[in-house]
C-alpha cells in the first residue's frame, strides 16, 4: 500500500516513493547496484566526491525523480550527521519591508512601484519600523528578516538608525538584513565601498543577509527579465565581504523567469565556487516566480511540481559545501515543501508573519503560519521540527514521529505528472 509505513528505527524509515515499500537505504542500494543511468552519481555522493557540471545537468536531465531523490536524501542524512537524520529547522520569525519603491523596475516584481497599477508607494518611518517590528516580538518572534525596494529616500543613515533603534528596542532580536542588491545600492548612493557600507550597517546591528536578489546569474535572462541591478561578480562578491567580515548570509535561486537548466546549473556552481572562498552561506533557498501583476507569463515556463523538487535536490547535490537547502513554504506551498523534505531540504524557513512580496505576485499560501502549524507540517511528513535560531543554534527538539512521510502528496504532486 502506499500510505503510511512504520518505522524500522529511527535512522532507517519507509520511503515516500510511490508503488514502492523499500527503505531509503534500499532504494539507494538499487540505484548503486542495478546499473541505473545515475549509479555514478550516487557512488560520488556516497563516497562524497564531488559532483561535476556534468553530472548537475545529468541530474536534471533524468527522468527517475525518485531516483534523484533518494540520492538527495541520502545527502542530506549524511551532512545533518548522526541523530540528526531527520530533523527539519524552522525559526520564528517576521518579514519586515520598510519601503516598497524602487528605482529598479525587475519584471517579475509586483511588489515593488506598485504606482504602476494604480496604488501608492510606501516608505515607513523609524518609528513605523519599531511599530511593526513590536507587533512580531510580542508574539515571540526572535528574528527580523527586513528587505526592501532601493529608494533614495533611503539612505544609509536611515537604516543605521533602523537598525539602531530595533536594536534598542528589542536587543534579543536578530537582525537578517539587507540584501547584495540593497548593499551595492546604498554604497553607490553614498558613494562608499560595499566594505564601508557593511561595515557602518554590522556595526549598526545587522546580524546576517538573506539570500535574496541572486535571482538567475547568467546574464542573458537578467537583460530579458531587465535585471539591471547587482551582476553576479557584484553579488557574490559582497557576500565574499561580509563573510570576512564575520557574518552569515544566505543564497537564492528565482526559477520561472525563462532560464534553461543550464543557467540553473552554472547558477549553484558560481555559489559553490564562492562558498569554497569565502565560507558564511548556512543556506540555500530556491525560489520559485508568481507572476500576478507582471507581464511576463508568456515568455516563461512555469515550474512544475517535479521541477521545484529536483531545484531542491540538485541544489542539495550540487552545493556539497551549503550545510542547510530551504523549503520556503511561502512559494512551494504547504504540500510540496513537505514533500521536499524528502529530497534534501532540512529547513522549512519561519513562521514570517506578513509577506508582502510574493503575494503582491498572487501566491495563495497563507501570510504566516503559527509555530504549531510549522511543527505539524514537519512531523506529519516524518521529520523531527527543530526550532533554531537565525545562526542555527538549536532552541527546541520536537518529538521524534512515529509516522513516516505522507506519499498520497508524492502521488498526487508528482505521480500525476
Ligand atoms: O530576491 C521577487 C524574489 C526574493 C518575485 O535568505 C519573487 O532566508 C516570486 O530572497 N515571485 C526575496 N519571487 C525573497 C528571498 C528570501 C525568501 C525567504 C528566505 C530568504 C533567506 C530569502 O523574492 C527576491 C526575488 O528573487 N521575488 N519577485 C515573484 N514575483
Ligand atoms: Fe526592486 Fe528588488 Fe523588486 Fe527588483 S526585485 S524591482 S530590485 S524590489
Amino acid at each position: 500500500m502506499l500510505g503510511l509505513a512504520a518505522l524500522n528505527s529511527s535512522a532507517e524509515r519507509r520511503t515516500a516513493i510511490p508503488g514502492r515499500s523499500a527503505t531509503v537505504s534500499e532504494n539507494l542500494n538499487n540505484i548503486l547496484a542495478n546499473s541505473h543511468p545515475l549509479s555514478d552519481i550516487a557512488r560520488k555522493v556516497v563516497d562524497q566526491t564531488r559532483l561535476t557540471r556534468e553530472d548537475g545537468l545529468r541530474l536534471y536531465a533524468s527522468d527517475d525523480i525518485e531516483a534523484v531523490g533518494t540520492i538527495a536524501d541520502h545527502a542530506r542524512r549524511q551532512k545533518a550527521g548522526t541523530g540528526k537524520e531527520r530533523w527539519v529547522y524552522y525559526n520564528h520569525n517576521m518579514h519586515l519591508n520598510p519601503t516598497n519603491f524602487c528605482v529598479e523596475t525587475c519584471r517579475f516584481c509586483s511588489y515593488a512601484n506598485p504606482g504602476l497599477s494604480g496604488n501608492t508607494s510606501y516608505t515607513w518611518t523609524v518609528d513605523r519600523v519599531l511599530e511593526e517590528a513590536g507587533k512580531g516580538v510580542k508574539l515571540g518572534i526572535k528574528e527580523i528578516h527586513m528587505v526592501g525596494g532601493l529608494n533614495p529616500a533611503c539612505d544609509i543613515n536611515y537604516y543605521e538608525d533602523v537598525l539602531r533603534s530595533l536594536k534598542r528596542e528589542f536587543p534579543h532580536v536578530h537582525l537578517k538584513a539587507m540584501t547584495a542588491v540593497e548593499i551595492e545600492y546604498l554604497a553607490n548612493l553614498e558613494g562608499i565601498s560595499y566594505q564601508e557600507a557593511l561595515e557602518r550597517l554590522i556595526s549598526a546591528g545587522l546580524g546576517s543577509m538573506p539570500g535574496g536578489g541572486a535571482e538567475i546569474f547568467d546574464e542573458a535572462v537578467r537583460e530579458r527579465m531587465a535585471v539591471k541591478k547587482t551582476p553576479a561578480p557584484v553579488w557574490l562578491e559582497i557576500h565574499g565581504i561580509a563573510h570576512k567580515l564575520g557574518i552569515h548570509t544566505n543564497a537564492t535561486m528565482l526559477t520561472g523567469i525563462s532560464e534553461t537548466v543550464e543557467n540553473k546549473v552554472d547558477h549553484l556552481l558560481l555559489l559553490r565556487d564562492q562558498q569554497d572562498k569565502s565560507g558564511g552561506f548556512q543556506c540555500f533557498i530556491p525560489l520559485k516566480c508568481y507572476y500576478e501583476g507582471t507581464n511576463i507569463q508568456s515568455e516563461v515556463t512555469e515550474p512544475t511540481a517535479e521541477d521545484l523538487l529536483k531545484d531542491v535536490a540538485v541544489s542539495r547535490l550540487l552545493l556539497d559545501n551549503f550545510d542547510h537547502i530551504k523549503a520556503y513554504w511561502i512559494q512551494l506551498g504547504e504540500k510540496i515543501a513537505q514533500m521536499a523534505f524528502s529530497f534534501g531540504a532540512d529547513d522549512m524557513d519561519g513562521t514570517i508573519l506578513e509577506e508582502k512580496i510574493t503575494h503582491a505576485a498572487g501566491a495563495k499560501t497563507p501570510l504566516q503560519l503559527a509555530k504549531e502549524r510549522i511543527e505539524f507540517l514537519i512531523s506529519s511528513s516524518g521529520y523531527v521540527p527543530v526550532e533554531r535560531d537565525t545562526v542555527y543554534n538549536v532552541l527546541n527538539v520536537g518529538e521524534c514521529p512515529r509516522t513516516t512521510p505522507s506519499t498520497e502528496h508524492l502521488k498526487e504532486l508528482v505521480g500525476a505528472r
